[in-house]
């Protein structure tokens, strides 16, 4: 079939669907973006981007975007693909609703012959397991009626260089058939390596590894950050010095705790599946242990520094800089800060915020604010206007001691100015 003649359905115009929807119609796809939010769906017909992203701003005015929120639209497309989140709940257990839901949409308004696309990041076995029983009990047969693939989304929020038409992917899925039209559809709209997979399942794990793999060593480097803390020696030093080898060795660095929705969340989805087939997964368990003791571990930071000057935690007013999980995004997913502002309360805190990228979230107006008021500070978030505080403007609101979350400030200026500092391990 003549890719250029196709037409592409991308359920869910998020972070992730908004901008396959938009490099889809850039290539010269006929694009229907189906999104439950008639709000964005209005901001995006105008040509306007919901989202704060300049590939989005720059090309979504250029393109032919219809964004609806009727389902029938899917019967248009010749690809449908699936861009729907996949969370955690409160006790760390996946949530495949989302998915189940596209599925049972696209099940119900299938036209026969569609590649139907899974990119939210599930574990091994849910396509096998989940979306294509949904497909059959609909009466649908895949391979016959319809193809079912599987290519995990690697959108990296804030990322100036890496995006979705130059990032590589991996493709699985059910046949032969249905992998060659994914393939060719990706290597169509994408810049980058196309690799298939022997079987649906690889292409599943792929993502859950790569960023278990990334929670793993964060959560090393957070262990060695509590026991350096104790010797006395500065990790992030010792990461650099690490990082000069010149092979098999990849720095990841110690935090106030790890956010978003990726990270903190991937290695559930394979820890539960794995559960299932008998098998424990203790290291993934451990990193996620390790990772999640981070807030609590910086709290503990900031009550021990105020006891080395007679304040007790309890009724003391501590200013925290930043919500966002991550620098310079406006995203709370998972975010470390509401650990921390909890055990915060817990210990009778006094609790004021800002972040300049979620200021609907802050209780301050503006990053002096907060310092006037605050005796003592946690860096939460490293976004680039609190790495450029002067050191002296601390001073200057007589804040008196500063854990920082993010290691991001300068140790040796703070202290330079009287003010007692304390980092992740250093
Ligand atoms: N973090 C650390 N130490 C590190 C790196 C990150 O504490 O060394 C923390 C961050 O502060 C944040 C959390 O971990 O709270 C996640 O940070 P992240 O840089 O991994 O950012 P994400 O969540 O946007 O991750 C995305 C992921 N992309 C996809 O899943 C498609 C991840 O695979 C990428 O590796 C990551 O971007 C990236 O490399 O930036």
């Amino acid at each position: 079939m003549n890719v250029s003649k196709q037409s592409v359905c991308i359920i869910g115009l998020g972070y992730v669907g908004l901008p396959l929807a938009v490099q889809s119609a850039l290539k010269g796809y006929t694009v229907l973006g189906l999104e439950n939010d008639t709000q964005k769906n209005e901001l995006i017909n105008s040509g306007k981007s919901p989202i704060k992203e300049e590939f989005l701003e720059t090309n979504l005015p250029k393109v032919k975007l219809v964004a609806t929120n009727d389902p029938s639209a899917i019967k248009q497309a010749d690809i449908v693909i699936v861009c729907v989140p996949t969370p955690i709940d409160e006790m760390y257990m996946p949530d495949l609703e989302p998915v189940k839901t596209a599925a049972a949409t696209i099940a119900a308004n299938l036209k026969l012959g569609q590649l139907v696309v899974i990119e939210s990041t599930i574990n091994p076995g849910v396509c096998e397991e989940i979306v294509e029983p949904i497909f059959a009990k609909a009466g649908f047969i895949v391979g016959k009626d319809y193809e079912l693939a599987h290519s995990p989304e690697r959108i990296n929020p804030g990322d100036p260089i890496w995006n979705v038409t130059n990032i590589p992917r991996v493709v699985g899925s059910f046949t032969k058939k249905g992998l060659a039209r994914a393939v060719e559809f990706y290597e169509d709209i994408i810049d980058a390596k196309i690799m298939p997979m022997e079987t649906i399942r690889e292409a599943e794990a792929v993502k859950i590894v790569e960023n278990s793999f990334r929670d793993i060593n964060i959560a090393f480097v957070n262990e060695l950050a509590k026991s350096f803390d104790r010797l006395g020696i500065n990790i992030t030093n010792v990461i650099k010095g690490a990082s000069t080898k010149p092979y098999a060795f990849m720095a990841h660095w110690p935090s106030c705790g790890v956010g978003g929705h990726c990270i903190p969340v991937d290695p559930y989805y394979l820890i539960e599946r794995a559960k299932a087939s008998g098998f424990d997964h203790e290291f993934l368990k451990i990193a996620r242990k390790i990772n999640n003791s981070m807030p609590e571990y910086t709290v503990e930071l900031m009550q021990d520094a105020l006891n080395t000057i007679k304040l007790p935690l309890n009724g003391t007013t501590v200013g925290l800089l930043g919500i966002s999980y991550k620098a310079n995004v406006a995203d709370l997913r998972e975010s470390p800060s509401f650990q921390i502002i909890k055990h915060l309360k817990k210990h009778g805190a006094n609790v004021i915020t800002f972040d300049p990228h979620t200021p609907d979230k802050s209780s301050e107006k503006s990053l002096e604010d907060l310092l006037e008021k605050s005796t003592a500070i946690i860096i939460a978030t490293d976004h680039a206007q609190f790495q450029a505080i002067e050191p002296t403007l601390f001073k200057k609101h007589d804040v008196k001691i500063i854990v920082d979350g993010k290691n991001c400030l300068d140790k040796l200026e703070i202290e330079n100015n009287g003010i007692l500092y304390k980092g992740i391990g250093r």
